[in-house]
């Protein structure tokens, strides 16, 4: 059936039929919302939609929902108006041409809206127009303003009276010798601009100390620095004479068994909807809800460095087109996807999600001593991946699923450290060009797994190895077991990885058994890498409450989204995981979502400069118990 927008009015633009309800924004449907939102006196002259994306139904519609039912297209706006500062959260369907609710935020109770694209341009223009900026420059030996490149670095919240609602970015340069060459590796440290992105003006310089700027280039794109590439790698090709053995139906991804729908999302990036193996629901809905990366650095020009990049700066907005040969091997699929702009403009990004199938070696083995059998099969899997750079760095995010079942989520780091001054026996950093130093700092992701294993309700059991002390029934000392605990309400459900006992959560259906009675279940395997270091009083442990545990389990609610709440930028603490987990429902056989914490802690290595190698986090999601057998004995030979 065609569901159209009652409005017509001025050339308006029809709503495209809806295939499904967790269909991605079309450019046409982002035209229409920035109509709608215009047609209810939501957009004046200075209104920048800061976010916009689709407001997914709820996961029972969702669940219900049959090819040819009617979808309510509606979508979220986060609105600002770039004037006066005022910013409206703002619910719109575009099926029905209304708005549903609009709700004014308080910026110094609730956040500020994202960074935005242009606040890279602001930032120039205001801090190459401060006079004391310029002069504090000129003080550092820098005067041609022009290959000076100021970056627009979120402010945090830190409690001080002025900054209070004030929407603001903190202002570190860099400088270029000329056009091409790289600004990292000359950061001028130890002057911060604080700027209001409103008032348009600098409202404190931050002249902290006077230290030199580095100088050996950074310029790992050009042969004159890097010499001449090396010849000896012959070419690997891959090929798959009959093509690929997955299809794509629209946003649908069926692959051996596996069944997922692809989503893209302005903020979060890369999602994953309705994924199942052969017909058994594994997970509703996957996601990066947040990612920060706290700095180590308490000098008074440095110690704010938090950011976060999906909340504060919208990673899914910095996606890059991916390129064949070099992103990606062998038979790809692109998805091209679609993005607001900051006018409500549709913007299209080619080729930004890759789909393509992987040999990964060994899938099982076996030669057999009594028998002669030799047997081996090979492994497989499906890969989805998206790169987004931010700033300096670049991250990647890969999910796999395997012909075993296995679901994996690889995150790829890579790019430029951000830089600093090196300050003779810094412990806050390493040196990695003379003079030239990489903070210390840690890179966290939170991923927002909506599990479905084999229905809605699920519980958490969390699995660990139990030593057990020689005694009666254990006369030998050898003996060790499993211990289980089930995860009781939300109070108790957020916790810590801990390597040495192998702790693992599993994700099990109580309502769903396998030949043996037991549970079927999911298990996630963390990395277990270090929590968030800042002390516990620190702004950041408050702002950024996520990462001081490896998992949370909250009850499923459409509205908590997010590890850090709605708008990270500039909130003062306490918003999304800790809130919802105040609510202490019950978690034990219920809708549940599981937030899982992993990253890494990056001290700098002198290789890592001047752009990194590829570092690695992630996690893992295995079957346990959900099939009765392997379940691919039946791979060919
Ligand atoms: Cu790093």
């Amino acid at each position: 059936m065609t569901v159209r927008a009652a409005t017509q009015a001025d050339g308006g633009i029809p709503a495209p039929e809806p295939v499904h309800p967790l269909q991605r924004l079309s450019a046409d449907e982002i035209r229409l919302a920035r109509t709608v939102l215009a047609e209810h006196g939501l957009v004046g002259e200075h209104t920048r939609l800061t976010y916009l994306g689709l407001e997914e139904p709820p996961k029972s519609e969702v669940l219900g929902f049959r090819p040819g039912d009617p979808v309510d297209r509606r979508v979220r706006a986060i609105l600002l108006d770039a004037g006066s500062g005022a910013a409206t959260d703002v619910v719109a369907s575009l099926t029905r041409n209304a708005v549903d609710s609009t709700t004014a935020l308080d910026a110094a109770r609730d956040g500020q809206p994202p960074v935005m694209l242009e606040d890279l341009e602001a930032v120039d223009e205001i801090v190459k127009g401060d006079s004391g900026w310029r002069a504090a420059m000129a003080r550092r030996g820098v005067t041609d303003l022009d290959l000076v490149r100021p970056c627009p670095l979120s402010a945090g919240s830190f409690g001080v009276p002025g900054e209070e609602g004030r929407r603001m970015l903190r202002v570190l340069s860099f400088v270029q010798h000329h056009e091409k060459d790289h600004p990292w590796a000359h950061p001028v440290d130890g002057l911060v601009a604080y700027v209001d992105l409103i008032e348009r003006r600098v409202v404190e310089l931050v002249d902290a100390a006077l230290l030199p700027i580095p100088q050996e280039a950074g310029n790992f794109d050009d042969p004159a620095e890097v010499g001449p590439a090396r010849t000896t790698l012959r070419p690997i090709e891959i090929s798959q004479p009959e093509g690929p053995s997955f299809t794509v139906d629209g946003d649908e991804v069926s692959w051996e068994g596996w069944r997922l729908r692809i989503g893209f999302d302005a903020r979060e990036g890369l999602t994953l909807h309705q994924i199942s193996l052969w017909d058994r629901p594994v997970v509703y809905r996957a996601s990066i809800a947040e990612m920060v990366v706290p700095y180590a650095d308490p000098s008074p020009a440095r110690f704010w460095q938090n950011y976060f990049d999906a909340g504060e700066y919208l990673l899914g907005q910095q996606v890059n087109s991916l390129m064949l040969g070099c992103d990606c091997l062998g038979e790809i699929r692109y998805f091209d996807v679609v993005l607001p702009t900051q006018d409500g403009e549709p913007r299209e990004v080619a080729d930004a999600v890759c789909v393509h199938e992987e040999d990964v070696g060994v899938a099982w083995k076996h030669t057999d001593l009594f028998t002669g059998s030799a047997e081996t099969r090979r492994q497989r899997r499906l890969v989805i991946s998206t790169f987004v750079a931010i700033g300096n760095y670049d991250y990647g995010f890969y999910w796999y699923l395997y012909l075993d079942g296995t679901i994996e989520l690889e995150i790829k780091a890579t790019g430029v450290m951000f830089t600093s001054s090196y300050v003779e026996g810094s412990r806050w950093a390493t040196q990695v060009a003379p003079g030239l130093g990489a903070p210390y700092h840690q890179h966290f992701f939170s991923a927002r797994l909506d599990m479905t294993v084999d229905g809605v309700d699920n519980a958490v059991d969390e699995v660990e190895l139990e030593r057990l002390p020689a005694g009666p029934d254990n006369p030998y000392g050898n003996a060790f077991t499993r211990r289980v605990t089930r995860l009781g309400r939300e109070s108790e459900g957020a916790r810590t990885a801990d390597a040495s006992t192998g702790r693992a959560w599993h994700v099990v259906n109580p309502a769903k058994s396998n030949r043996f009675g037991q549970p079927v279940a999911y298990a996630l395997y963390p990395q277990g890498a270090p929590l968030l270091a800042a002390d516990e009083g620190a702004s950041i442990s408050r702002r950024a409450a996520f990462a001081t545990r490896h998992l949370w389990v909250t009850r499923y609610d459409p509205a908590q989204r997010y590890a850090a709440g709605d708008l990270p930028n500039q909130h003062p603490g306490g918003a999304g995981l800790p809130a919802y987990a105040a609510a202490d429902r019950d978690i034990d056989g219920r809708d549940i979502v599981l937030w899982h914490t992993f990253g890494m802690t990056h001290f700098p290595r002198t290789e890592d400069w001047p752009v990194m190698p590829v570092a690695h986090c992630g996690f893992t999601l295995r079957p346990v118990g959900f099939f009765d057998r392997n379940p691919i004995l039946d791979l060919p030979r």
